[in-house]
């Protein structure tokens, strides 16, 4: 019988853990994505945003102080996002998800999309989706509420603005101090409370509700698995730990029956 180094026996556990579960739920932030090239929400800002928190860039005042600024931050992450696939990671959580329909939950903190690239269904996206873009504010010039703006003039560097009343567009992501999407967020909050299993991959657990999530599933009596190569602050939820690189992880945990 060979001994299984700590970690091989934590993804041993999971692994039977997850296999075993009729319902589970996977809360994913930015570490999932890593590994396709994509920095995480905290990384070091570099270049144009090293002196800029996200925290101080992704909020409504932000955009109304500095629309250029919010703008063009979004638009350097969407071009990198043009030249990333989903990884190893993602691929997992999708096939799984497609092998064994109605027993995965994937609810994703992260706006680049690459779940549902990869293939996931039924995404909960929390915090909305950085490849579309929605008004700032209702049409100043609307009789009716359902009258948008339609028309838009784009000025390289700018938002693109209405060109009769003046409003803006804005990257249809959920900036800090407002609300989640009710629907997602509901969602997201049975599978927890449902759930078996719960693992959260790749997230500091720093910002909420999302972060909630994972102490509702504590509470609810499901097996609470932290997958993250560094501490994180939903350690304390956790039951287990898989201190490793998600895209080489989830397949070893979610990948075919031997
Ligand atoms: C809300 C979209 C109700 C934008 C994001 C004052 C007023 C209002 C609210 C608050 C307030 N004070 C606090 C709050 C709550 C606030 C909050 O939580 N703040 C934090 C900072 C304390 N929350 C909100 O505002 C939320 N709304 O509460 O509404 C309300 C409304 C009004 C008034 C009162 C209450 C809205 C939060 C949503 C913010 N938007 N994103 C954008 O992307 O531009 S959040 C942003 O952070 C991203 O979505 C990101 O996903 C998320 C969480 O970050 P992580 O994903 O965890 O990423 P991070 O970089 O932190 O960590 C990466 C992890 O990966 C690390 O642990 C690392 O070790 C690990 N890792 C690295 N490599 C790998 C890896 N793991 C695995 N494999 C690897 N290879």
């Amino acid at each position: 019988m060979t001994t299984l180094n700590p970690d091989e026996e934590a993804l041993a556990q999971a692994r039977q853990a997850v296999h075993a579960a009729s319902r589970i739920a996977v809360l994913t932030g930015a570490g999932v994505s890593a590994e396709s090239g994509v920095p995480t929400f905290r990384d070091a800002q570099s270049g144009l945003w090293a002196s800029f928190k996200p925290e101080d860039l992704a909020t409504e005042d932000a955009f109304r102080s500095h629309p250029e600024r919010v703008w063009n931050w979004y638009a350097e992450r969407r071009s990198r996002l043009q030249h990333v696939q989903p990884n190893a990671g993602h691929v997992a959580l999708a096939d799984f998800q497609q092998r064994h329909p109605g027993r995965l939950t994937l609810i994703t903190q992260n706006v680049d999309g690459l779940h549902q690239r990869a293939g996931s269904t039924d995404v909960l996206a929390l915090h909305g989706s950085i490849a579309d873009d929605r008004w700032l504010d209702p049409c100043a010039l609307a009789r009716r509420p359902q009258d948008a703006c339609s028309v838009t003039v784009a000025q390289p560097g700018q938002p693109p603005q209405c060109a009769e009343c003046g409003n803006l567009l804005r990257p249809d992501v959920v900036w800090f101090g407002e609300m989640l999407p009710a629907e997602a967020l509901r969602a997201a909050e049975y599978a927890a409370l449902r759930c078996q299993v719960m693992l959260v991959v790749g997230t500091s657990g720093a910002v909420y509700p999302a972060a909630g999530l994972a102490h509702t599933a504590r509470q609810a009596g499901a097996q609470v698995w932290v997958l993250n190569p560094h501490p994180s602050e939903l350690d304390e939820v956790a039951h287990g730990f898989l201190r490793g690189p998600a895209a080489e992880y989830l397949p070893l945990i979610f990948g075919e029956d031997d």
